[in-house]
């Protein structure tokens, strides 16, 4: 998998791609990122990449130029082209595992006011993290590349997704570490039983309770009793 990403701000990224499981995930070539600055793609004497919208009033747009000339530059045939956007689908974890087994992703970060309305023909998917304003796409792209990251085979161990909250469309059960007794508050004896079946139907239950008391969205129309 490799995903290409197209921003303005390229040191955002820095962190982002060395750190944690993400930097351990390209250190160990199980996914290839790149950050490209749009700025390098710029034809205009001053390296130019937005300027002030017509019909006014609103702030400063990304030109079409910059990024349709990096968008060619960076497509094959595998690649799946998406922006980052309010106004796009919302994200899920459901897209995520769509998302997984494509060849290669590039990802376009806005900036500013928007983008010039033209860049949306370049995009085979619009995506929303959320129905909030950020200042930029970056963190929206950080947040995507993420969580198709550790859905990578080898990045994290199969187990910690298998059962985590949204893969069964319940939020994660309650998990506890050393020590037994903290604070006056205990471990539920029965993580504590090595009985397997118990502690399953525990963990169950527990799922369950959580997601109809702070979820309730995510049963309907599913039968979890
Ligand atoms: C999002 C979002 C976003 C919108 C970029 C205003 C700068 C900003 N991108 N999910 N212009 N939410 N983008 O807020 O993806």
């Amino acid at each position: 998998m490799k995903i290409d990403i197209l921003t303005i701000f390229p040191e955002m990224f820095k962190p982002f791609i060395s750190e944690s499981i993400v930097g351990r995930a390209v250190k160990e070539n199980l996914v290839e990122i790149n950050i490209h600055n749009i700025r390098d793609y710029s034809k205009d004497p001053h390296k130019k990449v937005d300027d002030y919208g017509y019909g006014g009033g609103k702030g400063m747009v990304l030109m079409p130029q910059p990024i349709f000339d990096a968008v060619d530059d960076l497509k094959t045939d595998d690649s799946i082209v998406i922006l980052m956007t309010p106004q796009g689908e919302k994200y899920s974890q459901k897209k995520a595992y769509d998302l997984k087994d494509k060849k290669h992703l590039i990802l376009i970060c806005g900036h500013y006011e928007g983008f010039d309305e033209r860049i949306r023909t370049l995009a085979d998917a619009e995506l929303s993290i959320g129905d909030y304003v950020l200042t930029g796409g970056e963190l929206a792209s950080m947040v995507i590349t993420d969580s198709i990251v550790r859905l990578i085979p080898g990045v994290i161990k199969e187990e910690s997704h298998l059962n985590e909250s949204f893969n069964d469309g319940l939020l994660d059960y309650p998990v506890y570490t050393k020590p037994v007794s903290f604070r006056g508050m205990d471990v539920p004896e029965v993580l504590l039983s090595g009985h397997h079946a118990n502690i399953d139907k525990y963990r169950y239950e527990e799922s369950l309770k959580r997601t109809k008391a702070r979820r309730p969205d995510l049963l309907e129309g599913e039968n979890y009793e």
